[in-house]
């Protein structure tokens, strides 16, 4: 997990020059990184794109900083608003395709329920954005994500097993779920069931340790996680998304071990 610049939010790598943090990343083994990119120039993504490949890194998610700071909000309820917002992604979509990243969030970018609008008007909209959005990213190779985040932070969608029955219930086939299991331990009935009932739907999972630190400085027990993920043949990343009180180097060096130890006793 890296960011172009500084980042509050539970970013591993987040300070320093981005060519860095990638020597970084790939230096303590990492495959790939989540990039939260504030690029909003082709040539600037393209150039991005090289140095990560030149490392031998995937940009395995980007999640693009400007859409939330703009207020896009895939759910307006003002359809020009909503539109425009469907419009912004989508030129995200064409900044993560230039760079070669594998996938795009959706994520606080849906937006709060707001009064008056019922839950089916809700989710009607955003149904019919994520398909717009959905369709636009098949054609460029971008898959999309849908991240349930929990109540403190967002009031809808707020558990796994919620998330993965809209998708259903719309037929949103191509979309696929964001696990973070920082936001289920929060609002799912037990991380390994609902990973299970997630199975077919999960495209990319966060992993932070249940404080939202680094995997292995707190109670999680990755080993099942991560047999849980392989028994649904999920065969995407998994992504330390994690506040680095240890500080960043050690941070990224003690989950990445946690997360190769768990591998190698399955
Ligand atoms: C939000 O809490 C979250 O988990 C992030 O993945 C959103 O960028
Ligand atoms: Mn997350």
């Amino acid at each position: 997990m890296a960011s172009y610049e500084g980042n509050k939010g539970p970013v591993l790598l987040s300070s320093g020059p981005l060519r860095k943090k990638i020597e970084m990343a790939k230096k303590l083994g990492y495959d790939g990184v989540d990039l939260f990119s504030n690029v909003t120039q082709i040539e600037e993504a393209r150039e991005a794109g090289r140095v990560f490949r030149e490392n031998n890194l995937e940009i395995a998610l980007m999640v693009a900083t400007t859409l939330s700071a703009e207020g896009v909000n895939l759910t307006d309820p003002d359809l020009v608003k909503c539109e425009n917002s469907v419009r912004r992604y989508q030129e995200q979509i064409d900044i993560a395709q230039a760079m070669g990243a594998r996938g795009m969030p959706v994520g606080y970018l849906r937006g709060d329920r707001m009064e008056g609008i019922s839950e089916d008007a809700y989710e009607e909209r955003l149904a019919q954005s994520l398909r717009q959005i959905e369709a636009y990213a098949g054609q460029r190779g971008i898959k999309i994500w849908l991240e349930p985040v929990n109540r403190y932070e967002i009031n809808t969608m707020n558990s796994a097993e919620k998330t993965r029955e809209f998708l259903r219930k719309y037929e949103i086939s191509n979309v696929g779920l964001l696990l973070d299991v920082f936001h289920m331990n929060i609002e799912d009935n037990g991380i390994i069931p609902t990973i299970l009932k997630c199975k077919g739907y999960i495209g990319h999972v966060h992993l932070p340790d249940n404080q939202r630190y680094a995997c292995g400085s707190g109670c999680f027990d990755f080993q099942a996680i991560l047999e849980a993920l392989k028994e649904t043949g999920f065969d995407g990343y998994v992504s330390v998304e994690a506040f680095p009180v240890f500080g960043e180097y050690e941070s990224a060096r003690m989950s990445i071990e946690t997360l190769k130890e768990a591998l190698a006793e399955q």
